[in-house]
């Protein structure tokens, strides 16, 4: 499936969004985290500053979301991870709500109840969870809710290749291989689980080896490749709308930053990171829409700015929204 130009554009626009908007939130976090007495040591006070928490960020990730995504339209879901802000940038949901989410802001996507793990956009039909492996099971609720519907939505489970080894990942296949469901499910193969090699822990080189286990397609993207994965993830995407099932694609994707914001990453090699930003998908799908005629060097750079100004604002959204008020502490959550 060949992408069309304006769709290789979105697909650009959005890594850049995603990758600033990962690049900007790394610096913010550090924000008042750091006292000048610790700053040179590896502990930081974790709740300090305008984003408190954890934060786990995706730069390097950009392609597998986009690569998705690009097939996806509003109805459909998707169930992210603790590593959600590429998928939930590539499935439209507004930068600036999220963003204030993470501040903990009264205009955050959860009235700043939720926090970075835990983003949830009805309108957009995105959500997400701290809890590993958990995007599985609701992705499959949502396309039985489709199928009971008699809608063609379909929906998206995205994971790390760590999560695969989860018994819902198993259990989740298993149902929506029987039922036949609208389900296209995304492991993301960054090569570790916080600090645990895949090959430490899973006992086959590719996940995606596991569906014919199920009954259902297995697809391999072994490229970081915004192209790679939407030339993938078409014939899955189409497959779950007509009714034929799910598909379990797999992508080898490169995470640039730590597991999460403050990890020494003492497990792997000094040098890693460096290499794989030799090729950078961003990068890469530039050159390639340059070759195409579709970008000069000089528009490139015009829309980096523009991703660039609207991360900016979303930032600026987040630090002017007000708090949430104490007295609504109580509302909209389980007590
Ligand atoms: C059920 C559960 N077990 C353990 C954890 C702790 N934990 C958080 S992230 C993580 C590793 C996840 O690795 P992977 O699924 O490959 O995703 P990645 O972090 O590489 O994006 C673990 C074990 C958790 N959050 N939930």
């Amino acid at each position: 499936m060949q992408a069309s130009e304006s769709t290789l554009l979105w697909m650009f626009e959005r890594m850049l969004e995603i990758r600033h908007f990962e690049e900007t939130m790394a610096s913010v976090y550090l924000e008042g985290k750091l006292p000048p007495h610790i700053q040179k040591g590896l502990a930081f006070d974790i709740g300090a500053g305008p984003v408190p928490g954890e934060m786990h960020l995706a730069a390097g990730q950009e392609p597998v979301a986009v690569g998705v995504c690009a097939h996806l339209q509003q109805t459909d879901t998707v169930v992210g991870t603790h590593r959600p802000h590429h998928f939930a940038i590539a499935k439209g949901v507004p930068m600036d709500r999220m963003a204030a989410e993470m501040f903990g802001k009264a205009t955050g996507l959860g009235k700043g109840k939720g926090g970075h793990m835990h983003l949830f956009d009805p309108v957009h039909r995105f959500s997400c969870s701290g809890i590993i492996g958990a995007s599985l099971p609701p992705a499959c609720g949502a396309a039985l809710a489709a199928r009971k519907l008699q809608k063609d939505w379909v929906a998206v489970a995205f994971f790390g290749e760590g999560a695969a080894n989860q018994g819902a990942f198993h259990e989740s296949l298993n149902l929506a291989a029987l039922w036949k469901l609208p389900v296209i499910f995304v492991c993301e193969d960054n090569k570790w689980a916080i600090s645990v090699a895949k090959e430490n822990a899973t006992s086959i080189e590719w996940v995606a080896d596991r569906a014919a286990g199920y009954g259902m397609p297995g697809v391999k993207v072994a490229t970081n490749d915004a192209l790679a994965v939407y030339e993938a993830a078409g014939p899955a995407v189409a497959r779950a709308r007509s009714g034929a099932g799910p598909t379990l694609i797999e992508v080898k994707t490169d995470r640039y930053m730590g597991h999460f914001q403050g990890d020494p990453e003492v497990y792997r090699p000094k040098d890693e990171v460096a290499q794989l930003k030799k090729s950078d998908p961003i990068e890469k799908l530039s050159a390639y829409l340059q070759r195409q005629g579709h970008l000069d060097e000089a528009a490139a750079a015009g829309l980096a700015e523009q991703a660039k100004r609207r991360v900016s604002e979303a930032f600026e959204f987040a630090r002017r929204s007000p708090y949430p008020d104490p007295q609504d502490a109580l509302q909209d959550v389980f007590v």
